[in-house]
């Protein structure tokens, strides 16, 4: 996938650092959000912009492949928690590789893991690897700022936390399962900073215009996690919404051309921008 090289280098928060600060009682954590970053990697946009939004400061690191760890260790030393977005089950290998470096490194940083192979296996990957310290089951925006706003009790307290599965005296626990998001147009625009991505050299953007699917494939991991989060299968934004989103970003110059996305493949009663791709080409 054509992605700029400059795009490999972390997008660093343009919030200010908080480290130390106090928000609202709690302290405000530096989160570093690790994950695949071929195309728009929209979950960890998502994520770095709700945790901003909640007053903590996160930074974005890139993990394609093997090579990107060093980087990703020295971010690390900054961070006061580090996230890794395992959607891949074929990757998980070099996660955990990653995690217990970052662990050996700076065993007091709590390393929170994410994604659909990470909710799926939740149970198995916390008994079997130390290096992880808590699982946030599916969607991580509201769980993880629930989280970061324990500051530096998020572990003694993460069981006080609903989605989450942790460890406590030493055994594998799952709190109460998080209802799934309904309205997805109250999730703060994703993190974008950086720069733009090139398809064919045109700077474009991915869109998320819906989340779930109406389908039951029992071979898919989307299936799983509809059993661990209640709520309706599937969910769309609103089409103002998303042409909002989209004129912003055409306006701001972020890209030239624009593909609203979707997470899922298969849509009851399409709106009019949810599926498929809209792109347009600045004059
Ligand atoms: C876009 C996409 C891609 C893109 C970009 C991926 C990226 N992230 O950079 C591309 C095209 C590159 C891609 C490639 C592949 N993909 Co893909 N992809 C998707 C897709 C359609 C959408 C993901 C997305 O952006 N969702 C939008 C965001 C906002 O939602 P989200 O990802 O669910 O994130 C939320 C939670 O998961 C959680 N979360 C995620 N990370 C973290 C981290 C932390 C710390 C926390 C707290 C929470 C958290 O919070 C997020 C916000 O709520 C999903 C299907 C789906 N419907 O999810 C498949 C999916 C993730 N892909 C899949 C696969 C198999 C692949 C490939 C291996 C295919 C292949 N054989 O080549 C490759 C792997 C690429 C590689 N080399 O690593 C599978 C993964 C299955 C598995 N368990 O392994 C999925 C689930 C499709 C499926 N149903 O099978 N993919
Ligand atoms: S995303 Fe595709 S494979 Fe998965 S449940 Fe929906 S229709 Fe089935």
């Amino acid at each position: 996938m054509a992605t700029t090289k400059a795009a490999k280098a972390a997008t660093t928060a343009s919030a200010p650092r908080l480290h130390g600060s106090t928000l609202a009682g709690a302290t405000a954590m530096h989160v570093l959000l690790v994950g695949p970053d071929q195309e728009s990697n929209l979950s960890l946009g998502y994520l770095a912009s709700s945790l901003r939004k909640a007053g903590h400061s996160a930074e974005i690191a890139p993990f394609n492949d093997a090579s990107d760890a060093p980087e990703v260790l020295r971010l690390a030393r900054g961070a006061d928690v580090v996230g890794l977005s395992m959607c891949f089950q074929i990757r998980a290998p070099q996660f955990l590789r990653l995690a217990a470096d970052i662990k050996k490194e700076r065993p007091s940083t709590p390393i929170i893991a994410g994604g659909h192979f990470a909710t799926c296996a939740a149970s198995e990957l916390m008994h079997d690897y130390p290096q992880l310290d808590v699982i946030v089951m599916h969607e991580g925006e509201n769980t993880l700022v629930e989280l970061c706003d324990k500051g530096r009790r998020m572990l003694a307290e993460a069981g006080q936390i609903a989605g989450v599965t942790y460890r406590e005296d030493g055994e594998v626990r799952a709190t109460m399962k998080r209802p799934i998001l309904r309205e997805l147009d109250a999730l703060p625009a994703p993190d974008r900073s950086g720069p733009s991505r090139l398809v064919a050299g045109v700077p474009t953007a991915y869109i998320m215009g819906s989340r779930g699917c109406i389908r039951t494939c029992d071979y898919c991991c989307i299936t799983t996690l509809h059993r661990v989060a209640p709520g309706p299968r599937f969910r769309q934004r609103e089409p103002e919404k998303v042409v909002e989103e989209l004129s912003d970003l055409y306006q701001t110059g972020v890209c030239d051309s624009l593909y609203s996305t979707t997470t899922t493949s298969s849509s009851p009663r399409p709106r009019r921008t949810s599926t498929g791709s809209i792109a347009t080409t600045r004059p």
